[in-house]
């Protein structure tokens, strides 16, 4: 991501109930390092059957990803098998990762595009049999794409999901902030000034994230895998992951056991959010510090 300037920060936010977007403006988005007026080309063989991984690897964006019509499926949710589910668009939050199967068709290339929520910018790649013609792409969607949300979420479930059993330690974590004064928090500390969440090795641990603000915040655990298992209070077996995406005044319950003594970081993947103060500790009862 470049060209970004603080100065073009959208301070505009909590404007009547509507969620904020991208409070950093960028003047391009890069697949692989490449902008559409030059994109990545990667050639597959005919009617190839490809494993795409995509991984959101932006500091403040979020993006619906197409596959030029296709029909793809998701097989694996940040690295974690899920159970196959076939999708038309993809949601991906900072941070997150999907793996999908494409069936290619033989004879003409099929673009990867990733739109920017609440904009028509868009970035992507081509992938090409041989001989297939190559179409010039606008770095513009005909229509700007929705805020990305938990459509797809609620249909994941992870194909070797955590073994039921009554959790060691209950936390909720509140999250919050403002787009003006710019700032957020987790349980209303700012990092570096926290209170570690205590963590006994062995346990079972859930813990709900309540996003009190208008803003959506993908939080990402260091060192562990954890399962969503309830969406706004309706149970789920969802999927296994390290980022989860916590929609505007949204409510996400995830379990994980504590498995890697040491101390983590949780914060939002927001680099933004995080550098204001959005990052708290995960510390082991018996970690030196
Ligand atoms: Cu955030």
């Amino acid at each position: 991501m470049h060209g970004m300037d603080m100065k073009d920060m959208d301070m505009n936010g909590m404007s009547m109930g509507k969620s904020d977007l991208n409070d950093v403006h960028y003047d391009a988005f890069l697949t692989n390092d490449r902008t559409l007026s030059d994109p990545l080309v990667i050639q597959t063989s005919r009617s190839a059957r490809i494993r795409l991984r995509l991984i959101n690897g932006s500091s403040s964006s979020q993006f619906w990803v197409d596959f030029g019509g296709l029909t793809g499926t998701v097989i694996a949710t940040d690295g974690h098998d899920c159970l196959p589910i076939p999708v038309k668009r993809i949601p991906i939050g900072i941070a997150q990762r999907f793996d999908v199967l494409l069936d290619l068709p033989p004879d003409r290339a099929t673009p990867i595009l990733a739109t920017l929520e609440g904009t028509t910018d868009r970035t992507g790649l081509i992938l090409a049999p041989p001989g297939a013609p190559i179409a010039r792409i606008t770095p513009h969607a005909a229509k700007p794409a929705p805020a990305v949300d938990l459509s797809l979420e609620r249909r994941l479930s992870a194909r070797h999901p955590l073994t039921p059993r009554q959790p060691g330690l209950r936390h909720r974590i509140d999250l919050a902030g403002h787009m003006k004064p710019y700032a957020w928090s987790l349980n209303n500390e700012f990092w570096p000034n926290v209170t570690p969440l205590m963590l006994t090795s062995g346990q079972r641990v859930e813990i709900d994230l309540v996003n009190h603000s208008m803003m959506a915040h993908p939080m990402h655990l260091h060192g562990h895998d954890f399962q969503i298992i309830a969406i706004d209070g309706t149970p789920l077996n969802g999927a296994m992951r390290d980022t989860i995406v916590v929609p505007p005044m949204g409510t996400i319950r995830i379990a994980l056991d504590a498995n890697n003594p040491g101390r983590w970081a949780f914060h939002c993947h927001n680099l933004y959010h995080m550098m204001t103060g959005m990052m708290t500790e995960f510390r082991y009862h018996g970690t030196a510090v």
